[in-house]
């Protein structure tokens, strides 16, 4: 129990894996060559015979914890189906907290049957690249499938999807005619990449997500000023009174945004540190590097309370209008034309661009670090 303070994984955070493939392609035996007793002793308990995505009990595998989610029942058949399962669980990516997302997803294809299917490509794997997954591809049956056949489905796979990774694994001890036995192959390259993939799988997922919140954040931190700001429109015209609006508005901007500021750079950061952590441990444990995925020159940009400081209470209006000058018309405006909420409109418009420019700052910076980072195999 506890904190992680280390910086680097201790097997607290589970590592959610989906595994997709079509019935037969080798999924199971994949998950045993992978991860051998370790997943076998979790005991996924009795078959499941529905139709769709089945998380299985996590079980330890070094100082890590693995949750796979095995799909079940994936036939050109059931297309649709299969996607509307799809289409779930691509929502619930969206919504949902780093810790319910899948970290990484592997796309099993039998090497020996060199093709995809239409309704694979189509309903499964199309939708989820688009999304901004990114998907390992393991051929499966290596072993049985020969070069020639090897060569195809890579072909047809790197044709459809252009540059994703291809791993060709045989899965399972083979007895060859001349007696010999033949070991699994082809297992830790894949493990290698894996921990690539799901780094890259969950920066992606995360500037995703974090880029549409901050719009979310900063609309309704919008509307709520503008709903306080309307209830207390008046008495227009008076001098009196647009020193009261004046202050009104300034404290509600100041009070909503700040709230704002606040929430999405203080969920932003959490999600990182999570990332980060999930992160290190499956680098730690697949790669046996230990890496410290934080950064110093984020923290700054990162900060909640720097960015909630822009939206203090004091002089805002002065600088979000942008000097002096500025300020007398806007007073004058609200003499003459007696549009309050026009000019509210275009305050909060101001305050929009900050708090969206900041959080834009922030996340092409974790963008760029992420770029500049380099792995090999
Ligand atoms: N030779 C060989 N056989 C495999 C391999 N992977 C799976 N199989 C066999 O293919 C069959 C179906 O595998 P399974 O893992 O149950 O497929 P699933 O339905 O995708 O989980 C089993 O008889 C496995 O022994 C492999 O890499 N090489
Ligand atoms: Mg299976």
């Amino acid at each position: 129990m506890g904190g992680d303070a280390s910086g680097s994984g201790n097997g607290e955070e589970i590592t959610n894996v989906l595994l997709l493939g079509k019935t037969g392609v080798g999924k199971s035996a994949l998950l045993n060559c992978l991860f051998g007793d370790s997943v076998v002793k979790s005991g996924s308990g009795a078959p499941v015979t529905t139709k769709g995505i089945h998380p299985q009990r996590p079980f330890k595998y070094g100082r890590m914890m693995i949750r796979i989610y095995d799909s079940w029942g994936l036939e050109p058949g059931d297309s649709d189906t299969w996607k509307s399962i799809i289409d779930r669980e691509i929502g619930k990516t969206r919504t949902a907290s780093v810790e319910e997302w899948f970290h990484t997803i592997i796309y099993c294809v039998d090497a020996q049957k060199s093709r995809l299917d239409d309704f694979e490509i189509k309903k499964i794997i199309r939708p989820l690249l688009n999304e901004g997954n990114q998907i390992v591809f393991v051929l499966t049956k290596a072993d049985i499938a020969g070069e020639r056949k090897l060569k195809a489905v890579r072909e047809v796979i790197t044709k459809e999807f252009p540059g994703v990774m291809i791993f060709p694994v045989g899965s399972v001890e083979a007895k060859l005619r001349n007696g010999t036995v033949k070991k699994p192959e082809g297992r830790e390259p894949l493990l290698r990449y894996f921990a690539v993939n799901l780094r890259r799988n969950l920066m992606n997922q995360f500037l995703r997500n974090s880029g549409d919140l901050a719009e979310k954040f900063v609309s309704s931190a919008h509307l709520r000023a503008l709903e306080t700001v309307k209830k207390e429109l008046g008495l227009l015209g008076t001098a009196s009174y647009r020193d009261r609006f004046r202050k009104f508005l300034e404290d509600a901007i100041s009070r909503e945004y700040q709230e704002a500021s606040r929430a999405l750079f203080g969920k932003m950061t959490l999600d990182l540190q999570k990332i980060n952590r999930i992160s290190s441990s499956v680098f730690e444990n697949f790669r046996g590097e230990v890496i410290s995925f934080d950064d110093a020159k984020l923290p700054a940009l990162a900060d909640a309370n720097r960015v909630a400081g822009m939206f203090r209470s004091r002089d805002l209006l002065f600088l979000l209008l942008g000097g002096p000058g500025m300020l007398v018309l806007f007073i004058r405006n609200l003499f003459r034309t007696r549009h309050y909420l026009q000019e509210a409109e275009k305050l909060l418009g101001e305050a929009d661009k900050r708090l969206l420019g900041e959080s834009r700052r922030f996340l092409e910076a974790v963008r760029e670090q992420e770029k500049s980072r380099s792995w090999d195999g």
